[in-house]
């Protein structure tokens, strides 16, 4: 479901389980060994050592990052604000330094309460980065805070792309930090008995410490702790979300010793998490969970969006399906037709659809006790539809249903809460021994021998040499990290069309991990992609209850008390839905002789309103629409230079005649509405002819957040990246099994689609012969 909400200002910090630091010994500082952790998306390493009291109160640091980083900082405590900000950038081949600290969400201001004293022999700017190594005294407390030099406290980084105003000021100012992120930094194991001797030998000075004196005394007195053990796997699946925890499932259960790896950390309570609202402070009730807070993922603190691409996903347990309006449309015999672009052999949707249905059943009454809430905008739409030819359905009890009707809003929840492949799937793989899954491990690439994968190349040292995971003989890697995550893997990986492949290689986090340029295989990764156009008309009737526009500063700080009170007591009430209340569908005729379906979701309330004319915010309601099934648009994505996904070619629109077909349908729309007494047309409003609003529409605005087709299967290498059985093209034993090979839209929102797309690629990857 699409949403028109901006993602406000970070404006606060998480309690989540979080990624601790590790070991590392600097050859660079003496083989210093410091706890060091390093950021996933950025490659930015923030280091510390402390002298061997427990009790110091000073410590030596190390910021180093590759080159594109604008500037770094280090903040000494788990958040932003009211924490000394130690921050350093690149200048003229020199380092500029600076302590800050922000006593709100403005210019952090000079901090003059500790010492800072940059260690030359070990700091540098070269051409593939910069690394600032600096003592910092009197850094363990400050007015207000402190953090333990023994414990494991959370630290905090931050991360600008865009240069500080005065690069060579170190008092400049600078803009808001791009991307921040958090862990723990394991200060109880990071004492070094060479730390003072480390400084007597140079640090501080403008020149080196002597490299005999810190090699000698380290080698003798620092043992290197061995390489961590690398554990082989059968079957490694990349990315916990809708794809990639169904395969996990299915293979775990056939006995296969599986290891799932998730960049980002828990998500419902069930998973870990505690971001919790505080109306629901004691109780398990986290975002994730209670399905009414759907709306608040889009303000506030963004922990749960992947940072590396320009669109929304999840990137935390559950990928889109922990973070997505849940809406849960069992998948037609259509959306799996070789029509529709699926090779023959992945016909049997209704098979798969009463699978998942089984595991996760479909309700269109999300509150237990059965009453449905909020009906208002329904019982209104309702008037539009029923004009036009329409019928009410259960849409779920009648999946290959999908012209002219409509019926209440279908989710995954269970007893008032979020359920999906998380509360099912991943819990029974969870159960079994031969299952592992972890979390805040981000993998860059899969390593091959040519054709054969021999394992994963990950960021995390601690889980295998150098973070390389390998595989079981004749063990098979699945990327199931999502239409933006999966092609950023397979370009890394030397897979993809040529100038994607070359953009990986000039990175310098993962440049080095590219292979060969005689062994790339060329496949047109990130061609083919679909995303739904959706078109917002909003609406204003005086029956209607806006409940508020899902404002989070209501939903999350101040909801309705009676409504916070219901849900806590027994889980039942508005927050047991998400926004949507309506939702129907409609085929359409194309002047191309082509048939498409729209799709219509309503929800109260509106996200923005365009209007030159007084309105009741009170009283609006959305529709949105959205043309699917049949669309002949097409885009690409890709990356940028900093490995960011993106869409190089918009898919919204690339062909007129879809845009003509949903302007037929919002027309309909529109013009029945006409005859529903009291209903007002708000967005686009009177003086708006209908073809300059869609004409005008921000094309971002558009987006659905349903990409499918970056990795499409089918029968040919030039037009597909995987084949029928979902292995890419060139390789032995590399899978996709994500919303990537979906080779067309689906009728409605995808989640339980890809779940049934697993759930076959899985029974045909187990048949494949040559497996584990
Ligand atoms: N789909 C529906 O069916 N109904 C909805 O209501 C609905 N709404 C939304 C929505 O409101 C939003 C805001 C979004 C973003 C999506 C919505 N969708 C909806 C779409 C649906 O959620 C997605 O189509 C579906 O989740 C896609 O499933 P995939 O398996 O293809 O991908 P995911 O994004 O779920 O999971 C990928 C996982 O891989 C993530 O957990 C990510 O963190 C992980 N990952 C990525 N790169 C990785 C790496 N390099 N290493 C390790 N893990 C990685």
């Amino acid at each position: 479901m699409r949403l028109s909400l901006a993602v406000a200002a970070v404006a606060a910090y998480a309690r989540f389980a979080l990624a601790q630091s590790t070991q590392f010994c600097d050859s660079g500082a003496g083989n210093l060994c410091f706890q060091s952790f390093t950021d996933p998306v950025h490659g930015i390493s923030f280091r510390m050592v402390f002298p061997t009291s427990t009790t110091a109160t000073e410590f030596i640091g190390e910021i180093e990052a590759p080159t594109g980083v604008a500037w770094a900082g280090l903040a000494l405590g788990g958040g932003m604000l009211n924490n000394p900000l130690l921050m350093a950038w690149p200048n003229n081949g020199a380092l500029v330094t600076t302590a800050r600290i922000a006593a709100g969400y403005v210019q952090p201001t000079a901090y003059t309460g500790l010492t800072l004293t940059t260690i030359a022999g070990s700091s540098h700017v070269n051409s593939t980065g910069w690394k600032w190594t600096f003592r910092c005294q009197n850094c363990t407390s400050w007015s207000g805070g402190s953090f333990d030099p023994n414990g494991t406290p959370v630290m905090a980084w931050a991360y600008g792309a865009t240069p500080v105003f005065t690069p060579a000021d170190p008092n400049s100012n600078f803009a808001q930090h791009d991307d921040f992120g958090f862990w723990g930094m394991v200060t109880s194991a990071a004492h070094d008995a060479n730390y003072q001797s480390f400084l007597n030998g140079g640090g501080g000075t403008t020149t080196a410490p002597p490299t005999s004196t810190t090699t000698t005394t380290s080698a003798t007195s620092t043992p290197t702790l061995p390489p961590a053990q690398a554990t082989p796997y059968d079957y490694i699946i990349v990315g916990a979300g809708a794809g990639g925890i169904v395969a996990a499932d299915k293979l775990s259960q056939a006995g296969k010793k599986v290891l799932l790896i998730e960049r980002g950390g828990p998500s419902t309570a069930e998973t870990g998490g505690n971001n919790i609202p505080p109306w629901a402070k004691g109780t398990n009730d986290t975002r994730f969970d209670v399905p009414g807070l759907f709306e608040s993922m889009f303000t506030g603190n963004t922990f749960w969006w992947c940072k590396d691409t320009n669109f929304f996903a999840g990137c935390l347990t559950g990928g889109g399906t922990s973070v997505n309006a849940a809406l849960y449309w069992l998948p037609t015999d259509d959306d799996f037709s070789t029509g529709n672009g699926w090779p023959s052999g992945w016909q049997q949707a209704g098979q798969y659809a009463s699978i998942i249905n089984g595991r996760m059943p479909s309700t269109d009454t999300p509150s237990p006790d059965g009453k449905l809430y909020l009906q208002e905008s329904y019982n209104v739409v309702q008037q539009i539809l029923k004009p036009l030819g329409y019928s009410e359905l259960t849409i779920n009890s009648n999946r290959n249903f999908k012209d002219h009707v409509y019926g209440h809003s279908a989710y995954n929840f269970v007893n008032g809460k979020r359920a999906g492949p998380v509360a099912t799937y991943l819990r029974t793989s969870k159960a079994r021994s031969n299952f592992k899954f972890l979390q805040y491990v981000y993998v860059q690439s899969v390593v091959r021998n040519g054709a054969t994968i021999t394992g994963v190349q990950t960021n995390d040292t601690t889980v295998g040499p150098n973070g390389f995971i390998p595989l079981t003989k004749n063990g098979r890697v699945i990327l199931s990290a999502g239409s933006f995550g999966t092609p950023r893997i397979l370009f890394t990986s030397g897979i993809g069309p040529t100038d994607m492949i070359q953009v990986a290689q000039k990175n310098p986090t993962v440049g080095s991990l590219v292979p060969a340029q005689s062994s790339w295989i060329n496949l047109p990764v990130g061609f083919n992609v679909q995303d739904n156009p959706s078109i917002n008309l909003i609406f204003q009737h005086p029956t209607v209850d806006a409940y508020d526009n899902w404002d989070s500063a209501v939903i999350w700080d101040n909801p309705r008390p009676a409504d916070a009170a219901q849900y806590l007591k027994s889980n039942t009430g508005p927050f047991a839905g998400a926004s949507p209340r309506l939702n129907f569908w409609q085929a359409l005729g194309g002047p191309d002789g082509k048939t498409r379906w729209m799709q219509g979701t309503v929800r109260p309330g509106a996200g923005s309103v365009t209007t030159k004319y007084p309105y009741d915010s009170s009283k609006i309601f959305t529709i949105t629409v959205y043309l699917s099934y049949g669309i002949t648009s097409r885009g690409r994505i890709g990356i940028d230079a900093a490995m960011k996904g993106q869409a190089l070619v918009n898919p919204w629109f690339q062909d007129p005649v879809d845009k003509t077909v949903l302007l037929d349908g919002l027309n309909q729309i529109i013009n029945s509405a006409k005859q529903v007494s009291n209903l007002t047309l708000v967005t686009p409003d009177k003086d708006t002819a209908l073809t300059d609003y869609v004409n005008n529409y921000d094309p971002s605005a558009m987006c659905s957040n349903h990409w499918i087709g970056s990795a499409k299967i089918g029968t040919s290498n030039t037009t597909s990246v995987v084949d029928s059985n979902t292995k890419v093209w060139g390789t032995n034993n590399l899978f996709v099994v994500d919303a990537s090979i979906w080779p067309s839209l689906p009728m409605g929102n995808p989640h339980a689609a890809i779940m049934a797309s697993a759930e076959l690629a899985v029974a045909k990857i187990l048949a494949l012969s040559g497996g584990p």
